[in-house]
């Protein structure tokens, strides 16, 4: 009986120190990445548990019609709230500075969603030109259908961010770096150049992580990510997260979110909250071996160019150092061959998958002009940087000998003519 007592005991003493939520605010982003909206629940479980159910018992008629009032916090149906999503939601809100996440189905529907919230008929959207193409192509193809109109510039220059602005604009849609030309844009000033002109911003964050980048600090009044890539990290999850800086957009987009069905599943949320406690670990690692890599390629004969942010010889390259905390694992570069050249080294890598998707730890290897950035028009895709002949490559975390020697291989392998392969023997020479 006393034994009894004492287990008793010690299990309500266990739940009352592990329910009281943590204040992570002032910790480190590390800390934040384990410990953020993660209390363990009544069981104590120490990692979010699958909350696997499409709804949620009331404890009476009287609860569910005060939960459905919203007179009190509590779930009512998995497309509305999920315990395991909102533990990702709340993690993510937190490592970028705002209010409240709202996690969806894909990235997709992230930018679906907050297009559908902000925009209405007769609104005007800037963008970058060089975005994800299917982010540019649902303004263009199906938002259009519905009244929106939009226009894409280079937004790493504010001149023509500030000329494309209409007074009928009521977003400013920037990716930076951007997918896959990796121009950067100024998230400060163009925050002011939207503001000034009654605009929200909204920044794509999915290239740079919420690890190296917080545009809601910088002014974006909402950041997007598809989580797909960094902060799952494990090509194993489709999904994506909008953050809002305040909780009037919050609310809105959330509820744009719930009548759209496009919320993310808890087996999902799970999968994605455990790649996130490494988000850290994996960007610091790949970006070191993006540093070296992109040296690499800069001198080798058969490469034209490598935009790479970190690079000094990147055009942005002092503006990246002042907004990112790091130069990140994305490289695209263009083979002097052009696209004949791109396509023989594509097939001829080893280790680098040949695949779409990015910011996992896997290192892979893309043709945009063929793939990711299919759907544009030449001209379009010409004026946004992507060129036929560019390449992509999202480094992972594998030893860095193995893929520059990996690379090597593939760039032998390119049909080369007589001055191009003697280049390349000397600069071998001058290797060892
Ligand atoms: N935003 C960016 C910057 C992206 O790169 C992608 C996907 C999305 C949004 C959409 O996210 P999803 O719905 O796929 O989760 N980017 C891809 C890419 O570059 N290759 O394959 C997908």
């Amino acid at each position: 009986m006393i034994v009894l007592f004492g287990l008793r005991l010690c299990r309500v003493a266990h739940l009352e120190r592990q329910n009281v939520p943590m204040n992570t605010k002032l910790l480190g982003i590390n800390t934040k990445l384990i410990h953020a909206g993660q209390t363990p629940d009544w069981t104590g479980a120490v990692t979010v548990p699958i909350y696997q159910t499409s709804t949620f018992a009331f404890h009476s008629a009287k609860h569910g019609a005060s939960l459905f009032a919203g007179e009190q916090d509590g779930y009512i149906y998995t497309r509305i709230g999920n315990p395991t999503v909102h533990a990702l939601e709340e993690n993510v809100a937190e490592l970028e500075g705002g209010c409240g996440g709202i996690a969806t189905s894909s990235g997709m529907g992230a930018v679906c969603t907050v297009y559908l919230g902000l925009l209405e008929s007769g609104a005007h959207v800037v963008s970058t030109a060089s975005v994800y193409g299917p982010s540019r192509g649902l303004l263009e193809n199906d938002f259009s259908r519905f009244g929106v109109e939009s226009s894409y510039v280079d937004t790493s220059d504010l001149d023509q961010v500030r000329q494309a602005m209409r007074s009928n604009t009521k977003l400013v849609y920037i990716e930076t770096p951007s997918n896959p030309s990796m121009k950067v844009s100024d998230i400060a000033q163009i925050a002011d150049i939207a503001h000034a002109g009654g605009a929200l911003l909204v920044v794509d964050n999915t290239f740079a992580s919420p690890y190296l980048q917080n545009p809601i600090a910088l002014g974006a009044d909402v950041v997007l990510h598809s989580v797909t890539k960094f902060i799952n990290g494990h090509a194993d999850v489709v999904g994506g997260i909008i953050v809002a800086k305040e909780k009037s957009l919050y609310k809105r987009l959330r509820k744009t979110m719930i009548m759209s069905g496009c919320n993310m599943d808890p087996h999902q949320a799970f999968l994605v909250l455990r790649g996130l406690k490494t988000l850290g670990i994996r960007v610091e690692r790949a970006q070191q071996n993006a540093m070296k890599i992109a040296h690499w390629l800069e001198e080798q004969p058969e490469i034209e160019t490598v935009l790479y942010v970190g690079l000094e010889t990147h055009p942005e390259h002092e503006l990246a150092k002042r907004q990112m905390k790091g130069f990140g694992t994305m490289i695209s570069f263009e083979l002097r061959g052009g696209l004949e050249a791109g396509c023989a080294m594509m097939d001829a890598v080893r280790l680098a998958t040949l695949a779409v998707s990015l910011g996992g730890v896997e290192t892979l290897i893309e043709h945009p002009a063929s793939m990711t950035h299919a759907g544009l028009a030449r001209e379009d895709r010409q004026a946004a940087g992507i060129t036929d002949g560019l390449v992509r490559y999202s480094v992972g975390i594998e030893d860095v000998e193995d893929l520059i020697a990996d690379l090597r291989t593939a760039l032998n392998a390119i049909p080369q003519t007589a001055d191009a392969r003697r280049s390349r023997i000397m600069s071998e020479a001058g290797a060892r």
